[in-house]
């Protein structure tokens, strides 16, 4: 049966209109949904999960208007090993991307989506990644025949109607198209998370700009805006016109004096982006405020005053929750109280939910993430580990008042940081923009057992943007020297961070969280070049602050513990480079000269310890 094709009359898009058309004709779903965008609808399909089991109504008198997802246990996370860059020439894609030539890739993915959406329906999703209208914003139009991601991406982006007025007759989409990869046959009843188990693919067409998804309907797989077309397509879009597509938070910082800094801050997956996008300084920095306006990604393009100008594509946060609690996090506990949507976290008996770290006790009995009974004895974690929150940015308590502003904010600095349990100091400005791209080319983080096998082995991840880039990864260094150079004295000042040091007993030295903003006040002097507090002394990797540099206001961590955090051993350092050697010789093809003119100066260095 043919889906009946009644598109609403207020889209006005022939091209728009005949590609839905033609995946209605490939996909087969037995009803097509066009997306408004409305409270009403976003409810609507929030009661019909509820109804077919996918969504769980949490106590509304404890969690007004939010829902629990758990999702099949195979399908909990991106999948790295099943996304692809299509590029047409194996070498755009670079060595750090799986690859398949986009005529091999169509071959394969023509017969799985072909009748994919069987007895389900269609919903097409148009949404716009950064403020309606805005000159750096881009539009997206994700078909799915997933309610869960219609909701999802109704909290993630500006989803809705007024797409349509931006794009009118004919103005440029990102066609996004996703499947769960399970097709209901004729009779069949539904599965609560339906998803393929067997068979997944996260595709991406640089050339053509598309994105293909199949067999998964959790998170980065399924939400198309976020990492597919706002990292993975959006970098290639960058590269061409001259801009930066990042995996960074934006964040605002006041002084006492009402001075305004933005400044945007890479770090890999997992380590504690949100809560530094919302970071309530500690006592001892009265006056000061930092605001959020966005906790995983930004898009920084050349404005004619030649500085840089970044937005968040995003409009809502899909943030881990394990961790998350009133001490790590407040303002991110209190973006949570309602209208939230939960995936993968703990049931508590009252309708709430729970998940490790959110408080020092766990209740005495919880549903588990996977729907069994839960006590604290029973040797299981109640959430999964990288259970998520869905939750609208307009929820957060320390939203920037420009967070939705179409020219963005001009960036004064970047900050580049790696977890690592030694090596690399707590922070570190470069001294010039070669040195901080190659401080953020080179940024590592030690893997975590549960994520990527052995524990203790750095991952390099360079830029964060190792599971993000859509082309090859030492043209994206050129491109980033290359803005640089454009930028000239206009150039943000680049630190490099490390909030993870460890002590001899595997224990972390720095307190981080709240605690970051003393490194943050530092850096924001070095901007400034205040004399009073912008000391620093240079070392092989660039400039760092002595103890007495920072500001320590009711603060016990001492100089000995500081002196921990800051140590650069020569041994270390000789094992870091011959690393840095193996990253280059994978990345040799088009690794720009000045990077490895820079490594053998940091060698030199290093050797003369
Ligand atoms: O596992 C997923 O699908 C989510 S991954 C994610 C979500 C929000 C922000 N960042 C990430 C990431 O992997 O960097
Ligand atoms: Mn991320």
């Amino acid at each position: 049966m043919t889906a009946p094709f009644n598109p609403p009359s207020h889209i006005q898009h022939p091209q728009l209109l005949a590609w839905v058309r033609a995946q209605a004709a490939l996909l087969e779903p037995a009803n097509i949904h066009w997306c408004d965008g409305s409270e009403d609808e976003y409810n609507a399909l929030c009661a019909q999960m509820v109804q077919s089991g996918t969504l769980k109504r949490l106590n509304p008198a404890l969690r007004p208007n939010s829902y629990l997802a758990c999702s099949d246990p195979s399908d909990v996370a991106r999948v790295e090993d099943r996304t692809y860059i299509c590029s047409l020439n194996k070498e755009d894609a670079g060595p750090t991307n799986n690859w398949m030539h986009p005529d091999d890739m169509r071959a394969t993915l023509n017969p799985l989506f072909k009748g994919a959406m069987r007895g389900r329906t269609m919903y097409v999703v148009p949404f716009s990644m950064g403020p309606l209208g805005s000159q750096i914003a881009h539009i997206g139009v994700e078909l799915s025949d997933s309610p869960y991601v219609a909701v999802n991406m109704r909290l993630m982006t500006r989803m809705g109607n007024a797409v349509y007025d931006v794009l009118g007759t004919n103005g440029e989409f990102v066609p996004c198209i996703h499947t769960v990869g399970a097709p209901l046959e004729s009779g069949q009843t539904d599965v609560a998370w339906p998803c393929n188990r067997d068979t997944k693919y996260i595709v991406h067409y640089p050339e053509t700009r598309e994105i293909w998804s199949y067999g998964s309907g959790y998170g980065g797989n399924a939400l198309l805006g976020k990492k597919c077309l706002a990292l993975r397509i959006a970098s290639t879009m960058g590269r061409e016109q001259g801009w930066l597509a990042e995996h960074m938070l934006i964040l605002g910082v006041t002084s006492p004096q009402g001075k305004k800094h933005h400044i945007a801050a890479a770090f890999p997956s997992a380590c504690g982006k949100t809560n530094f996008a919302m970071l309530i300084p500690p006592a001892g920095f009265d006056g000061w405020t930092v605001t959020t306006i966005g906790d995983d990604i930004a898009w920084i393009k050349p404005a004619a005053d030649g500085k840089l100008y970044a937005i968040n594509p995003e409009a809502g946060y899909f943030g881990v929750a394990p961790g998350t609690n009133e001490q790590t996090n407040p303002n991110c506990i209190a973006s949570l109280k309602s209208d939230v949507i939960f995936t993968n976290v703990a049931l508590t008996d009252d309708g709430d939910v729970w998940w490790e770290g959110l408080t020092d006790t766990a209740p005495a009995h919880l549903i588990d993430w996977q729907g069994n009974d839960w006590t604290p004895d029973c040797g299981r974690k109640a959430a999964h580990p990288n259970s998520r929150f869905t939750v609208a940015a307009a929820n957060n308590p320390a939203l920037d008042a420009q967070w939705d502003n179409p020219n963005g904010v001009a960036i004064d600095a970047f900050i580049f940081g790696g977890r690592r349990a030694n090596t690399v100091p707590l922070v570190t400005q470069a001294r010039s923009w070669v040195e901080g791209v190659y401080m953020a080319a080179t940024m590592g983080s030690e893997t975590t057992a549960a994520a990527f096998g052995a524990q203790g082995v750095v991952r390099r991840d360079p830029f964060a943007m190792l599971p993000f880039m859509g082309y090859n990864m030492s043209d994206y260094f050129a491109h980033w020297l290359k803005i640089g150079q454009n930028l000239g004295k206009n150039a943000p000042q680049i630190f490099c961070v490390n909030w993870f040091r460890k002590n001899a007993q595997g224990q972390f030295i720095w307190p981080g969280f709240g605690e970051n903003m003393r490194v943050l006040a530092w850096m924001l002097a070095r901007v400034e070049n205040d004399a009073q507090t912008a000391q620093g002394v240079e070392h092989l990797f660039g400039i760092s602050p002595q103890y007495a540099d920072l500001n320590w206001t009711q603060s016990d961590f001492s100089a000995a513990q500081f002196d921990q955090v800051m140590s650069m051993d020569k041994t270390d350092w000789q094992t870091e480079l011959a690393l840095h050697d193996e990253l280059f010789e994978l990345l040799a093809h088009h690794m720009p000269a000045e990077l490895i003119a820079h490594k053998t100066e940091l060698k030199t260095r290093v050797n003369a310890l």
